[in-house]
């Protein structure tokens, strides 16, 4: 019993583990990443906060340029081309019902593997990975879920784009009055409130915190008569840059409270909070200085803000190259809180729980991406990118070149194919798109010029 109780005095309390994922959110919206100010002040003063006070990535990704996708590679650690659902770019209203566009309940998760590891688990916010009774976030890990189902809602109404209303308590329908970045900020307070005392006792909590914001429809929390009269979820007739920085604002508010709240119960310190994006950013995004946006593989598409807080650990105001994506972060969320994956299920991801310890200690970190949209392929390796859009293939050096306009394949032959050489032969490692994976893009150059 002695020895025990040293060698437990001796490991350092498990960390909380909050991990807030944004929707459709662009590389530069944030302040910490060189956004502009709005006509209100500072867009994201306690994101802001949070970096100054943490670690900044620099060269983080999604796993893909758009929403299901990287959240199954969120939850499972792996490449989401794996699983038949991780093909749909995204999935969408065709999943209700679908037996095959979602989770599998017996793959090992995230949730399911902290759990596992002494963690309780929660889901606030969005799911978009296959409804019950086939799927479900209580089927995949989560002892709780308050949120939706679907790949967006409406903020006021709460309702999906087939008209469903889509709001959850487990699996059972609810109904809320409410502007759903506020209600979704309280129900994270609300859980850290509850799960506390558990914390301090030893038994440490893991959130996910899924803002649907700032996705379109583009609703501030003064916009509840935009709500009544919105004709589709796209919301192609509306929108502007203010709105949508206030939308962020509004996201912004609810982290603060939810610190503020860990801070009052003393769990700031030794609790992780992880803040990025699903994939860049949309129409009214900053992407700056990268090209491209949302389903591209451009790096606006793909390059994320990755922000990581954890005052035990984490050196204030530190910066980092490293390279990583969002099944990554998992892995390190999975490592640090113990877990262990599953021997028929190894992680893709790698964790990068050394750099945040010493967050110059960067490692090689070769990323690759595919996409059925635009038969696009890319490979990010050291300062280097293959990339392909439609039939065109290209080089670029991405340390000297983000905005990827100088293509080098011509000038560096060698490497260009040997890029190409090395993305064939991953791709042969994960399994093949399948005829009837569906692309769904909303809308067009028709709807707006291209960007
Ligand atoms: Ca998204």
């Amino acid at each position: 019993m002695m020895w025990t109780s040293l060698s437990s005095g001796l490991m350092p309390q498990k960390p909380n583990l909050i991990y807030i994922v944004s929707d459709d959110l662009g590389y530069a919206d944030l302040g910490c990443y060189g956004g502009r100010q709005a006509g209100f002040g500072p867009v994201s003063p306690h994101i802001d906060a949070l970096a100054a006070g943490g670690l900044r990535f620099t060269e983080g990704y999604s796993n893909s340029p758009v929403c299901s996708p990287t959240r199954f590679a969120l939850m499972t650690m792996r490449y989401q081309y794996r699983l038949r659902g991780g093909m749909e770019e995204p999935i969408n209203s065709k999943s209700k019902g679908s037996t095959t566009l979602g989770l599998p309940t017996d793959m090992p998760t995230l949730p399911s593997l902290l759990r596992e590891a002494g963690y309780a688990t929660a889901l606030v916010g969005k799911w978009h990975l296959g409804y019950p009774p086939t799927f479900g976030p209580l089927r995949s890990g989560y002892d709780e879920f308050f949120g939706i189902m679907a790949g967006g809602v409406d903020y006021f109404t709460h309702c999906s784009g087939k008209g469903d209303h889509d709001l959850y308590i487990g699996e059972a329908s609810h109904r809320e009055v409410g502007y759903l970045t506020d209600v979704l900020s309280d129900r994270a307070v609300d859980y850290v409130q509850r799960m506390a005392p558990q914390a301090r006792g030893g038994k440490p909590f893991f959130l996910s915190l899924h803002y649907t914001a700032p996705h379109w429809p583009w609703e501030t929390r003064d916009d509840a008569q935009v709500a009544a009269g919105l004709g589709n979820l796209f919301h192609l007739d509306g929108g502007n840059v203010e709105s949508y920085r206030r939308m962020i604002h509004h996201m912004d508010e609810g982290i603060g409270q939810l610190v503020a709240e860990l801070r009052a119960q003393g769990l700031l310190e030794n609790t992780l909070i992880v803040f990025t994006s699903d994939n860049g950013g949309e129409r009214f995004s900053d992407n700056w200085p990268l090209v491209g946006g949302k389903m591209d593989l451009t790096e606006g598409g793909i390059r994320v803000p990755w922000i990581a807080h954890w005052p035990a650990v984490i050196p204030a105001a530190s910066l980092t190259t490293q390279h990583c994506m969002t099944m990554d972060w998992s892995a390190t969320l999975l490592a640090l809180g113990g877990g262990r994956p599953h021997p028929d299920f190894p992680l893709d991801g790698v964790s990068l729980a050394d750099v945040l310890r010493q967050p110059t200690n960067t490692f090689e970190r070769p990323l690759y991406w595919r996409m059925n949209h635009r038969s696009q392929r890319a490979l990010r390796r050291g300062d280097w990118k293959y990339l392909k859009v439609d039939e065109n293939e290209y080089l670029f050096n991405i340390t000297a070149d983000a905005r990827e306009r100088a293509n080098l394949a011509h000038k560096f032959p060698e490497r260009f194919s040997a890029m190409r050489e090395a993305w064939l032969a991953w791709e042969y490692t994960v399994p093949a798109i399948p005829d009837d994976a569906s692309v769904s893009l909303g809308y067009s150059y028709k709807d707006m010029p291209q960007r």
